[in-house]
């Protein structure tokens, strides 16, 4: 999603010349029932090519398990000597890997884990960004700003309470901690918005609504 709006800007910025009007066909994700055969042939160059990545990291079964994205997740993270971390833990994996299984295989597929892969970046950078003194994590001064540019302005008392949950006792979030947080944090607001049918901030649970959205995540 966010790779296809860098490339319309991209091709507003370098306007007309070399511009491919059929890589700009929306690639919205066939609905889940579909042959994959029909997915692969109405892809972009750049979703075949993540497909390629995605193949690698989730093997057979071409579903991405908690376990193989802390695998991923650490790989990589062990290259980035700027971001300081104690590591993905299994349980912030299976906490990720739930709230973003919209289709209750208990795996990420493909387009859930691309998804979840382009939001990781996005909050990377602003991880990046936002650690104004260069520690390698994000301090309680710091955390306002990151969560209001990451596009969730809060209150005090809601910065509070996750610093509380997700930061060190001297107030310090680390980079996985980050992450997930911030994973979670953009699907409850999903999911809030999509139950929120009229917009107008309320909604109404009943007990079991609740248990589904909160005891898998
Ligand atoms: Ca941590
Ligand atoms: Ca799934
Ligand atoms: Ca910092």
């Amino acid at each position: 999603m966010f790779g296809l709006a860098k490339k319309l800007i991209g091709g507003i910025v370098d306007i007309v010349s070399d511009i491919d009007p059929s890589q700009f066909v929306p690639s919205d994700p066939p609905p889940p029932r579909r042959p994959l055969v029909y997915a692969e042939s109405h892809e972009s160059d750049e979703e075949k090519q993540f497909r390629k990545i995605f193949r690698q990291l989730a093997g057979e079964d071409m579903e991405v398990s908690p376990n193989e994205l802390m695998d991923i997740l650490n790989r990589i993270i062990s290259k980035r000597a700027d971001l300081k971390t104690d590591g993905f833990g299994l349980e912030s994996c299976r906490s990720m890997v739930a709230v973003m299984d919209s289709d209750s295989t208990g795996k990420l597929g493909f387009h859930e884990f691309k998804y979840l892969w382009n939001n990781i970046k996005k909050w990377q950078g602003t991880y990046t960004c936002f650690d104004a003194d260069k520690s390698g994590t994000i301090g309680s001064k710091e955390v306002p700003q990151a969560f209001k540019a990451a596009g969730f302005p809060l209150n005090d008392q809601l910065y509070q309470l996750i610093i509380r949950r997700y930061s060190d006792e001297h107030g310090n979030m680390d980079f996985d901690n980050f992450i997930g947080c911030m994973v979670r944090l953009d699907a409850m607001c999903r999911a809030f918005k999509t139950l929120d049918k009229d917009n107008s901030g309320n909604i109404s649970l009943d007990i079991k609504e609740w248990l589904q959205l909160t005891m898998y995540s």
